[in-house]
């Protein structure tokens, strides 16, 4: 099933008259899992100009499963409610042939839930088999340009085999979200010092988007009383910032499915805009933030070939690491925690891979 609202096929002119303003070229947006809870949110902001800026045309592309497309259809009728001026077309589909056509960003929010009583093995498996179509679909359909950003879990994994299964879309492209648990860390140090979240920056997720990520203010700053100082010094607790600040945030996910009884949505499709919008416009001067990205092996001591979090900027939609951080015994031990759990995933993946 395909439903098209919109234009139809008119070709951009570069103008859109109904604003008066000089539009660019539409890019096109593909969202997945958009009968969701995440892409609820997220399509508004992306369609509003949050993500791409607010001259910025759009074409909208929205995949769910077959079952999902009465849903879907809700969404879409929503969004032709928001009257948007940026909203060239929007495309409903269960298909991935139409989804991934043309592609200039993806984000895959799409992914199989764990169900109760299911194996961290079996739902790497269903997962590997989803992002394994996926990316092959990327490969065959999409730009070669596209940015890919996986949300859907295992996040860092399933952003592997994706990547592993579009050979000919360079694996820079593809990139994780682990920018909820850096607003996350940012957001419980502001706290703590009685700032906003905007006066703390440089914060670090390490490695998985799991309860082994590994969240570092070793470099981060906070602004207090318009002088920016070093974290610890800032929060002068070091036993709180060595255990329950990690924790929290390990656990933050956790913590809010068991007050709302449903995942992180809201707080989640913000993160979602802030990595593409990061990654489209880059990071500001003296900032760097966390994604998850593949490793080199030779960065900070992480096993080659992993989608694992780094400390990241980006300049002409590129992404590079942030080089020569020092790492003291304490950080050194948590970040080889999470790559190792990141490599025993990878190894399940890749076996499913092969058979799925
Ligand atoms: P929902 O269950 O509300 O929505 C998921 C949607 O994906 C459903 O409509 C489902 O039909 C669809 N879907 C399933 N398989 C699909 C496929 N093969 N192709 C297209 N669509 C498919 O979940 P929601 O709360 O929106 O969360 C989505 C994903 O984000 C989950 O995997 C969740 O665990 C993950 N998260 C990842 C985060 C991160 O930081 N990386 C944070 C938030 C979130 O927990």
């Amino acid at each position: 099933m395909e439903t098209i609202y919109g234009t139809g096929r008119r070709e951009a002119s570069g103008t859109m008259s109904s604003s008066n303003l000089i539009m660019s070229e539409p890019i096109r947006v593909l969202v997945t899992g958009a009968a969701g809870q995440i892409a609820y949110s997220l399509l508004y902001s992306i369609a509003k100009g949050d993500v791409f800026g607010k001259d910025q045309t759009l074409i909208l592309v929205l995949l769910d499963i077959t079952p999902m497309m009465t849903v879907l259809d809700g969404v879409l009728m929503e969004l032709q409610d928001c009257a948007l001026p940026l909203l060239r077309e929007v495309i409903a589909t269960d298909k991935e042939e139409v989804a991934f056509k043309n592609l200039d960003v993806a984000v895959l929010v799409g992914s199989m839930p764990r169900k109760e009583g299911m194996e961290r093995k079996d739902l790497l498996k269903a997962n590997v088999k989803i992002f394994k179509s996926q990316g092959a679909a990327l490969d065959k359909y999409a730009k070669k340009s596209v940015k890919v950003i996986v949300v859907g879990n295992p996040a860092n994994t399933n952003c592997l085999t994706a990547s592993k299964s579009a050979p000919s879309i360079p694996k820079e492209n593809f990139s994780c979200l682990t920018r909820l648990d850096h607003n996350r860390a940012k957001s419980q140090i502001a706290l703590k010092v009685g700032v906003t979240a905007n006066d703390v920056k440089n914060c670090i997720i390490w490695g998985n988007h799991s309860s082994t990520q590994y969240p570092d203010v070793n470099h981060a700053k906070v602004k207090v009383q318009g002088k920016e100082v070093g974290v610890y010094e800032a929060v002068k607790n070091d036993n709180w910032l060595k255990g329950d600040f990690i924790s929290t945030v390990q656990q933050r996910g956790a913590a809010v499915i068991k007050a709302r009884k449903l995942s992180s949505a809201m707080s989640a499709a913000k993160a979602i805009c802030d990595h593409v919008r990061d990654l489209w416009f880059g990071t500001p001067e003296g900032e760097f933030v966390s994604m998850g990205v593949i490793s080199d092996g030779n960065s900070y001591g992480v096993p080659e070939d992993l989608i694992y979090s780094f400390p990241v900027v980006i300049k002409n939609k590129t992404w590079k690491f942030v080089e020569g951080l020092p790492i003291n015994d304490f950080s050194r031990e948590k970040m080889d925690l999470t790559a190792k759990e990141l490599s025993e995933e990878k190894e399940m993946a890749v076996e499913f891979l092969s058979s799925a």
